[in-house]
């Protein structure tokens, strides 16, 4: 492949006669987006042959196989990506050069596939990646939405939802393989057939069905000829919609499943942290995890007859609890297909199914009614009863008389099916995602499950894949880094330690600043593109891009700026770093405060911005449609990363790690894996600021926190809330952000005022801002603290997590793949 992809005249050849053959055009008059795909095909002609020889080598070790199931892969561009591992991203670069061509506008030519949400679909995407590049055998597993995360754009101050037709050029980096299509089956009702042998069997009647048809998408392994496969399942109708459907009386049923199938994969729904309930996304978990079931059987059943060998071959590890239906669809298909009986099929799924989870915030447990869950899958259901049973037996046992724990702990009680107690009760594992996050689960959400299976419980705390998000994203850094310790970091994130060596180098930290400063530049004329506002690139550049969520506080920020704005005013003189404060964030389309809350941060922008009197000391941007793509580049130009969650909400985070990797410093809680990341830098390098998580659990367990006592005693914070809701911000409509201020104050319109201790922690989160004001003046004691933290990210890689994975929980072997030239 390398000799293949290094002849650059044969590369360059090859992309002319694409642009000719896919086009009918000469490289004068193909489009970018023409040439992006003739270039992409180029680039998958060369990772076929590896994809083959690693599906040979699968073939010939007969390795074990993790299948992450997940509902979510927020991948981003592959083209970069793909450059990079197969190590020819700079002669691809030139050669495109020779040619006329720049690089990096043909990928901005890809769409950002964007099959996911926020840090769940993100985290699926890199070890995805990692598990490529280490070599263990893996398959991603989940849907080809037609339309994936929405295009958000700013009108007039608010959230505008797009649809995200990213397939509309066609996707290079796929291959349809209707060769491997399954049928899933949905409502009806089961038949019970009695069996010459004194058994039942089964069978599931008057169903509807359609055709799961899987998208494989390359994973392409750093340097290795390692190319793992993304599945992700797109659904046909069983039967072509006929003519002759009219005289069979068939014509609804026809329609009926033409509809089924071009509504089960058409959209991703938008929910961060948030589940919707609604029918259809049950459908969409049933529809991948059975066809991916069916699709891993059948591969094992390929060389082994004997289905008991299952455990030593696959593991399926479930990505939250949405794919957790995973639990019932193998016993079924142990149970229905293999006939096997109830504890043989038992002691199969329970060696075979792991479980992470995710979140702990309330709203994100997934529980479907009984109603809904038993008509879409009556024999599913049938199984997760019997699951129950037993399971409620065995707490039982475990604890006689103790009928509060059969309440909290069935799987089926009180009219809802609880997928997380599924998925504990029959996984082999459970994870949390951060040392935290797995501490509260032990001690507070799950603390019944630990009780009763302690030995399930561990924590893998996430990571990110340095090739993305360093080579890729800040190709400068990147080379400066290597110049420093060597290429290892790469392929080894603990050897970026070595770099500490450096921290207090005069000339290293000059150059450090040089390139944040580049790559402030870059993000500042991406700003002026996209938003038409002029930034200072010696500002500090202050950066909150996640989801927005009330948890994550962008309302702290956002109030904090408001409240240096009234200080600005009233102290024009104040010793002062110019600051530009960056956001980017997407809201659920029903999420109300959340966009509210965009909606006031491009308010206060307005105002901020064109006060001339404050000569320009303070901007404020919001970036529109935050994704994958731009992400690279803000996490690359950023000097402080805010990370202000609620103490205990964010499970762990993955922004954090990429900005500490970027050489930012971290604004923060004690929350999720902000605290492992005070470990590894230490505090003293952080602005760690308000409650810790054991604060805020005892306050909501005593339910003593008042919001409204903070109002009456800080002036600071009674003039910022205020401005809420006399016009300050909003002059045709003074009561815009009223819901706001009640979220914050007004406990007859939340549950509890301000839910996410807001103003609890307003003053120690001003105090922590005026310190970074203070170390950004000394900017080479800045560059120190910054050098430190690049230093400290070692423990982030997501290599350092799958190889966890694969050590605790799944126990894969790595593959070695060659390919002859
Ligand atoms: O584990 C990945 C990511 C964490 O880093 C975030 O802290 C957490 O909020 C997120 N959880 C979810 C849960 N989604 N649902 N439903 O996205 O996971």
């Amino acid at each position: 492949m390398k000799s293949k992809m290094f002849e650059k005249e044969t590369f360059k050849k090859e992309v002319v006669e694409n642009v000719k053959y896919l086009y009918r055009k000469t490289m004068d008059e193909a489009s970018e987006q023409e040439i992006f795909q003739a270039v992409s095909y180029v680039v998958k002609d060369v990772i076929i042959d590896q994809w083959l020889a690693t599906q040979q080598e699968f073939d010939k070790a007969d390795p074990k196989i993790v299948y992450y199931m997940s509902m979510e892969f927020l991948m981003g561009r592959a083209l970069g990506n793909n450059l990079i591992n197969l190590t020819v991203y700079n002669e691809v670069k030139e050669a495109l050069e020779e040619m006329g061509i720049n690089l990096n506008a043909i990928e901005d030519q890809e769409p950002d596939p964007a099959l996911g949400n926020g840090g769940l679909g993100r985290l699926a995407a890199c070890f995805m990646e990692s598990l490529a590049t280490l070599g263990y055998p893996a398959y991603g597993c989940g849907i080809r939405y037609h339309y994936g995360m929405f295009r958000q754009k700013i009108e007039n101050g608010y959230q505008v939802e797009e649809p995200d037709n990213w397939l509309q050029n066609g996707y290079p980096f796929e291959l349809k393989r209707p060769e491997y299509n399954f049928e899933v089956k949905f409502g009806g009702y089961v038949r019970a057939e009695a069996q010459p042998d004194g058994r039942t069997r089964f069978v599931q009647e008057g169903y509807q069905s359609v055709k799961a048809i899987p998208y494989d998408m390359p994973i392409v392994g750093y340097n290795n000829n390692v190319v793992n496969t993304l599945m992700i399942w797109d659904a046909e109708p069983m039967e072509c919609f006929e003519l002759d459907s009219f005289d069979k009386g068939d014509y609804h049923r026809a329609i009926e499943q033409q509809n089924l199938a071009k509504n089960l994969v058409e959209v991703l729904y938008p929910n961060d942290n948030h589940i919707a309930g609604k029918e259809l996304r049950l459908k969409q978990q049933y529809f991948f995890v059975s066809a991916s079931l069916q699709r891993a059987i059948a591969r094992f059943k390929k060389n082994h007859p004997d289905i008991h060998m299952l455990p030593e071959k696959a593991v399926f590890q479930m990505n939250d609890t949405h794919p957790t239906v995973a639990v019932a669809e193998l016993m079924r298909i142990l149970l229905d297909e293999e006939g096997l009986e109830w504890d043989d099929a038992w002691n199969i799924t329970t060696k075979c199914c792991a479980y992470t989870n995710h979140t702990i915030m309330a709203e994100a447990l997934e529980k479907w009614p009984i109603e809904i869950f038993s008509r879409l899958l009556p024999r599913i259901y049938q199984i997760v009863e019997e699951i129950n049973r037993r399971f409620v037996l065995e707490i039982q046992q475990k604890y006689p008389g103790d009928n509060h724990k059969v309440e909290k702990m069935a799987i089926i009680y009180d009219g809802q099916v609880k997928m997380a107690h599924l998925a504990i009760c029959a996984g082999y594992s459970v994870n949390g995602v951060a040392a935290l996050h797995t501490e509260i689960l032990k001690k507070q959400e799950l603390k019944d499950f630990y009780e009763m299976f302690p030995e399930k419980f561990n924590n893998k705390t996430n990571g990110i894949t340095q090739r993305r998000f360093l080579m890729h994203g800040d190709p400068l850094l990147a080379d400066w880094v290597t110049k420093y310790v060597g290429k290892d970091w790469i392929t080894d994130l603990s050897r970026i330690k070595r770099l500490e060596f450096y921290a207090d180098d005069e000339k290293v930290q000059q150059e450090f600043l040089n390139i944040k400063y580049q790559n402030k530049l870059r993000l500042a004329s991406y700003i002026e593109e996209h938003n038409g506002i002029e930034v200072n690139p010696r500002s500090i550049f202050d950066v909150q891009v996640k989801r927005l969520h009330e948890y994550k506080r962008q309302l702290l920020n956002i109030l904090h700026v408001m409240y240096l704005y009234n200080e600005l005013k009233e102290h024009p003189d104040m010793e002062f770093i110019p600051r530009t404060f960056i956001f980017g964030a997407k809201a659920a389309a029903g999420y109300r405060n959340a966009k509210l809350t965009i909606k006031l941060i491009n308010s206060v922008a307005d105002v901020i911005n064109n006060d001339k009197s404050i000569n320009g000391k303070i901007k404020v941007v919001f970036i529109e449609d935050y994704k994958v793509s731009n992400a690279e580049i803000i996490f690359a130009a950023a000097d402080v990363s805010e990370q202000i969650s609620t103490a205990s909400k964010e499970a762990s985070g993955t922004g954090n790690m990429k900005f500490m990797l970027n050489g930012a410093l971290t604004i923060g809680t004690m929350d999720g894996a902000n605290v492992e990341m005070a470990e590894e830098v230490g505090k003293e390098n952080m602005f760690i600021f308000g409650m810790s998580s054991d604060e805020v659990i005892a306050h909501e367990q005593k339910r003593d926190y008042d919001p409204m006592q903070i109002f009456n005693n800080d002036q600071d914070v009674r003039k910022v809330l205020m401005q809420l809701i006399n016009g300050f911000y909003s002059p045709n409509d003074p009561e815009l952000f009223r819901d706001l201020y009640n979220s914050l104050l007004n406990t007859q319109c939340t549950q509890y005022a301000d839910t996410y201790f807001i103003l609890a922690d307003f003053r120690s989160y001003v105090e922590a801002q005026k310190k970074i004001n203070a170390a950004y003046a000394d900017e080479k004691e800045w560059a120190r603290k910054a050098i430190l933290n690049i230093a400290a990210s070692g423990k982030f890689s997501s290599d350092r997590t799958i190889q966890e994975y694969v050590d605790d929980i799944w126990h894969l072997n790595k593959i070695t793949v060659t390919v002859d030239d």
